[in-house]
């Protein structure tokens, strides 16, 4: 089964806790700090595998979660980092954040890499925060937090070439003549039903690759039949082969057939009209393909399209139809990559200096960290303005809130080192 479009949820490792601990040995009553750090969450990593040719396999898994990092320990024991989660995706896969709509990643070439997520970094153990006044430290860094994404994978086949037109006007057909494809050909519509691809030797110049874009209806533009679907397949093509069938063998008009086929590229995706097409008038094996070849070149060349006659079953035409495709791309050399448009996909930054709340037996709480403690020595609390600034990095650091949980009320006291004041709002 072709599938080319899922939906999974994807989440990275956070950052292991650091450790709050102190030596202890005989005869050793006061050792100093040894907490261990925390490990590093694991990330989660796309990579880009030519085995793969669809997003099937994610039909059955949906969701990727990175394990986090261990914490520290005692003894100067640092928590394991986590493994990182490698995902493999066909190459051509765009990710998509699904909220925003936003591209996050495009994987065009075989063993490309993408860390959608990094693993949060662990926190720092206690022995980090020993300062000549603070010999024992009772607080460490927590790990930080990653991320968590619903995202949309989508693929995008990587093709120089696709293939257009009706049902069964022998798309697939010109595709098994051309290149070293082996498509299901048959006399009914939607014979094909995934995109095809094969490689064009080309005696003209670089070798390519060709899809055949099955399904393209009127109205597919709108969600008829599967043609929307794979409309998506020729958004990287950098030029278009248009079959059509001249012999007008279902008795549909051939000009009008072009004219629909190419209304629905154009409400799909404007650019797509842009990019240079060449007709096959396919089927000129039969008869009646003549005069309806005349008139396709008539109203076609005048707008600046290239029509060959071709008989695809026959192998007549083929080459032209390359060698002229084989000069358009001469001039496409670069693959058609989606600019990433997503930038703040990195691990969280709560950079929360760490610090602990006690209480005394007599209702006072003590604030302790490394920061409030340089915060002390830097700022001159006994101005108005020092004050100020003071309270609004208690605020900023969190340290009001932690108070609050832990039940302050207006007018309780507070010591943080040597200042000692009364808590209001
Ligand atoms: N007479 C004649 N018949 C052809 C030619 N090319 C293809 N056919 C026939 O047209 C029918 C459809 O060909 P396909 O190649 O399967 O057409 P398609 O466009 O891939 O069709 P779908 O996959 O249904 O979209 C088959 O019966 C082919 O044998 C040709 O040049 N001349
Ligand atoms: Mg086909």
């Amino acid at each position: 089964m072709f599938i080319d479009k899922v939906k999974i949820k994807v989440k990275g490792g956070n950052g292991g806790n650091g450790a709050v601990s102190f030596y202890r040995a005989k005869y050793i009553t006061n050792g100093g700090p040894d907490g261990g750090d925390g490990g590093r969450g694991g990330d989660i990593i796309f990579i880009a595998d030519e085995s793969l040719t669809t997003l099937m396999d994610f039909r059955y898994k949906r969701t990727f979660k990175a394990n986090n990092g261990e914490d520290g320990g005692k003894r100067n024991c640092s928590g394991k980092d986590a493994e990182d989660v490698y995902i493999k995706v066909p190459v051509g896969t765009v990710i998509k954040e699904a909220a925003s709509n936003k591209i996050m990643a495009d994987l065009t070439g075989h063993g490309e890499e993408v860390v959608l997520i990094k693993g949060g970094k662990g926190g720092k153990g206690n022995q980090h925060f020993a300062t000549p006044v603070r010999q024992a430290p009772r607080y460490a860094e927590r790990g930080r937090t990653s991320k968590e994404y619903d995202i949309i994978l989508e693929l995008k086949l990587i093709a120089d070439v696709g293939i257009i037109g009706f049902p069964n006007v022998g798309k697939s057909t010109l595709l098994s003549m051309a290149t070293n494809a082996n498509p299901k050909i048959a006399n009914y519509h939607f014979t094909t039903l995934a995109p095809n691809l094969g490689v064009v030797r080309n005696k003209w110049g670089k070798d390519f690759v060709m899809a055949d874009i099955p399904g393209l209806i009127e109205g597919a533009s709108e969600g008829i039949g599967l043609g929307f679907e794979f409309l998506r397949h020729v958004e990287r093509t950098k030029a278009f082969i248009h079959v059509v069938d001249a012999a007008a063998v279902e008795g549909n008009d051939p000009l009008a057939d072009i004219e629909k086929i190419n209304n629905e590229l154009k409400t799909y995706n404007p650019a797509l009209l842009e990019r240079p097409q060449v007709i096959a008038a396919n089927k000129m094996d039969i008869p009646e393909a003549s005069e309806n070849y005349e008139r396709i070149k008539a109203q076609y060349e005048p707008m600046g399209y290239k029509v060959f006659p071709i008989s695809a079953a026959s192998n007549e035409g083929i080459g032209e139809v390359i060698e002229e495709i084989s000069k358009i791309l001469s001039n496409y050399p670069e693959d058609i990559v989606f600019e990433t448009d997503y930038e703040e996909y990195s691990e969280v930054e709560i950079d929360k200096e760490p610090f602990t709340i006690s209480m005394t037996d007599d209702g006072v709480y003590v604030v302790e960290g490394v920061g409030v403690e340089k915060m002390i020595g830097y700022t001159s609390i006994d101005t108005e303005k020092g004050f100020a600034f003071f309270q609004r990095y208690l605020k900023d650091k969190g340290i009001i809130e932690a108070l609050e949980e832990k039940g302050i009320r207006e007018g309780d006291t507070v010591l943080i080192y040597d200042l000692l004041f009364d808590y209001y709002k």
